[in-house]
């Protein structure tokens, strides 16, 4: 066992960062691992055992749930109840939040905002799928905790991760203080620390996003693809597109080598499709923490307000230069939103200032 360090080792360790800390949010840590383990197990044997295909309900978005978005909801709603840390979940997979209310989450200080497996639509291909949740700190005093306590901005978060089920499974975290990633080794069934301090690639050349939707794009997006696919030596274009569909996958990847993922507004979702509360802060929260940047276009992700539970917002996530440089074409050519803008000064200006120029037209 030398050398190894597991999840609860590492989570116990990390406790002293917090002085006033009690315990509370390790213990909240462990039970989602637990159950991101009893997920794990199950989507492995997804191709085996007659659990696959829709489960004939439909959540609010109007989209099928698959089976093993039905188990993995049961299944962390069920450990955070059993945990005693936590006095309510939001869901995708739930029209409302739920109210924990167990004799042992009396005193439960948390809220947590999860999406139970996210990206399920690949589950019948074998193809990478993910957890994402978000935690907060319940600011309402007395009572029960309320809408209100959850709809916090993603600044607010105490903690973030993701579990990636994969060709290996790892859990990824932070709780503000770096990003830590940990890999289940199957054998002792421990995720065990495998990317301490993890740091996303300050650029890269890989962009993530459903070319599909070209038509239906901002001109700031379809300018910024022109942007990377145009031949440019200096700036190691054109890029390289890798597009999964599964959020968790197509992020991890560019966290790790470098990259930008971008799910823009389009006619068809002129919101954006993915969730602020339990897609977009977390993967924001946790990149911004590795040095990344996550924006809806114009400004931070972590600063939207939001103002219901299943909120949608467009996101371009990742490597800071490639963000910047599609804020900035957002900003040029996509510019209704100017004036709430983190930029002022002009597009060419602030390009050249990051060493980037040429090829958009
Ligand atoms: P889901 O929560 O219903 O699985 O949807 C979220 C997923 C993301 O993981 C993925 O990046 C995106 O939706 C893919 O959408 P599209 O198929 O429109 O490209
Ligand atoms: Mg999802």
């Amino acid at each position: 066992m030398s050398g190894i360090k597991t999840l609860g080792q590492f989570i116990i360790e990390k406790q002293a960062d917090f002085p006033y800390a009690k315990g509370e949010l390790s213990r909240l840590l462990r039970d989602i691992g637990i159950a991101s383990k009893i997920v794990n197990r199950e989507v492995n044997k997804a191709g085996l055992v007659d659990i696959l295909g829709a489960a004939g309900t439909m959540n609010i978005q109007g989209e099928g749930q698959q089976k093993l978005d039905v188990f993995a909801n049961t299944q962390f709603i069920s450990a955070l109840t059993s945990g005693g840390e936590c006095c309510i979940v939001a869901t995708e997979e739930e029209d409302d939040f739920v109210k924990i209310d167990s004799p042992v989450s009396k005193n439960a200080k948390y809220i947590v905002c999860i999406d139970p497996l996210d990206g399920s639509s690949n589950i019948d291909c074998n193809v990478a799928v993910g957890t994402i949740f978000s935690i907060y700190r319940r600011k309402s005093t007395n009572g029960k905790a309320t809408l209100q306590d959850v709809l916090q901005k993603g600044t607010e978060q105490v903690a973030a991760g993701y579990v990636i089920y994969g060709s290996s499974t790892m859990l990824v975290y932070t709780t503000g203080k770096g990003v830590n990633g940990f890999t289940l080794d199957p054998s002792i069934g421990e995720f065990c620390l495998s990317h301490p301090n993890m740091k996303i690639p300050p650029n890269g050349n890989i962009y993530s996003l459903n070319e599909g939707n070209y038509v239906h794009f901002p001109e700031g997006v379809k300018k910024y693809l022109k942007y990377v696919q145009v031949e440019d030596k200096a700036t190691n274009r054109p890029y390289t597109s890798r597009y999964i569909g599964s959020m968790v996958a197509d992020i991890h990847r560019n966290l790790i080598k470098g990259g930008i993922y971008i799910y823009p507004t389009t006619a068809r979702s002129p919101k954006g499709k993915l969730r602020l509360l339990y897609e977009c802060n977390p993967m924001a929260f946790i990149v911004e923490q590795a040095g990344g940047i996550a924006s809806d276009g114009f400004n931070r992700i972590l600063e939207i307000e939001p103002t219901e539970l299943h909120q949608r917002t467009a996101i371009f996530i990742g490597s800071e230069h490639m963000v910047h440089v599609a804020e900035s074409l957002m900003l040029e050519f996509s510019s209704e939103r100017k004036s709430e803008s983190r930029y002022i000064s002009g597009t060419e200006a602030k390009l050249e200032q990051m060493g980037i120029v040429g090829g958009i037209d």
